[in-house]
């Protein structure tokens, strides 16, 4: 399993790391082949390893030295949530990205608002990927899958609805041992806010490359041009504000 994502990976980066015109044409079709590979039975893997291993491996050369990123983080499991903050904000740094001004950080105060905060910051044109982060963990009653079903729903629309990525960095655990495994390199743990860190600069340069495309047809590149005229995304929109400089809300 490892090695079926690891190719694939690879794959996609050998795509977006060349020319544009490859990273949106027939190259693509080489990830997919990949991603079939991907499917193929693993082996065993206990809870603990998962926990420990990051499953996905990233570009050493991802470059967000221009990109703007948003993270939108709860208040609620504030300590582990900070912890996932940390991570990623170390994985954008060794990525480039200007954290002093390029990373706009907000909080919400639980998972729920997460879909809607990321919408209202795609809409703001000022970020090039968005990380949600929060941690949900189960209780006694049926709030965590209501919840959980709801916000992970819920981000996946923004990310299709403005064509912004959007990364999905919910934790959803039974208890808070589950929690600081996954959040925390401490104690055979990996953080997992490092990996969305890389995902978020590695879809942000997806994004740019696909936006870049022009000619007929246009692919994703002309339905984002779509999108900036209904005033998703600010540069020359009508209905667009003032172009800002900085990352953040409205
Ligand atoms: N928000 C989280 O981010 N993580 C949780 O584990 C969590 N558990 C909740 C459990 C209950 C019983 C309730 C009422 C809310 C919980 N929330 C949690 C807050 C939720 O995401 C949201 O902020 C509130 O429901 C207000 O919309």
């Amino acid at each position: 399993m490892m090695l079926g994502r690891t190719l694939f990976v690879s794959a996609l980066v050998a795509a977006s790391s060349s020319s544009v015109a490859n990273a949106f044409g027939p190259a693509s079709l080489s990830a997919s082949t990949a991603l079939s590979s991907s499917l193929a039975p693993s082996s065993p893997t206990t809870s603990l390893q998962m926990a420990a291993e990051s499953e996905v491996s990233f570009s050493d050369n991802l470059d967000g030295s221009t990109l703007r990123i948003g993270v939108l983080r709860t208040r609620w499991n504030e300590e582990h949530v900070t912890n996932l903050v940390n991570g990623i904000t170390a994985a954008v740094k060794e990525c480039k990205v200007d954290t002093e001004s390029n990373l706009f950080i907000k909080e919400v105060p639980g998972a729920y608002e997460l879909p809607y905060a990321a919408k209202l910051l795609a809409m703001s044109g000022t970020v090039d990927a968005i990380i949600c982060c929060g941690v949900l963990i189960k209780g006694e009653t049926y709030h965590f899958e209501y919840i959980s079903e709801a916000v992970t729903k819920g981000i996946m629309d923004v990310n299709l609805s403005t064509m912004t990525p959007v990364i999905y960095g919910v934790l959803n655990c039974l208890d808070e041992e589950q929690v600081a495994k996954r959040s925390s390199d401490r104690n055979g743990g990996h953080n997992h806010g490092y990996d969305w860190g890389k995902t978020a600069v590695e879809m942000a340069i997806m994004r740019r490359e696909a936006l870049s495309k022009t000619g007929a047809g246009g692919g994703a590149g002309a339905k984002i041009k779509e999108l900036e005229k209904m005033g998703f995304g600010v540069k020359g929109g009508e209905g667009a504000g003032v172009e800002k400089s900085k990352p953040g809300f409205f």
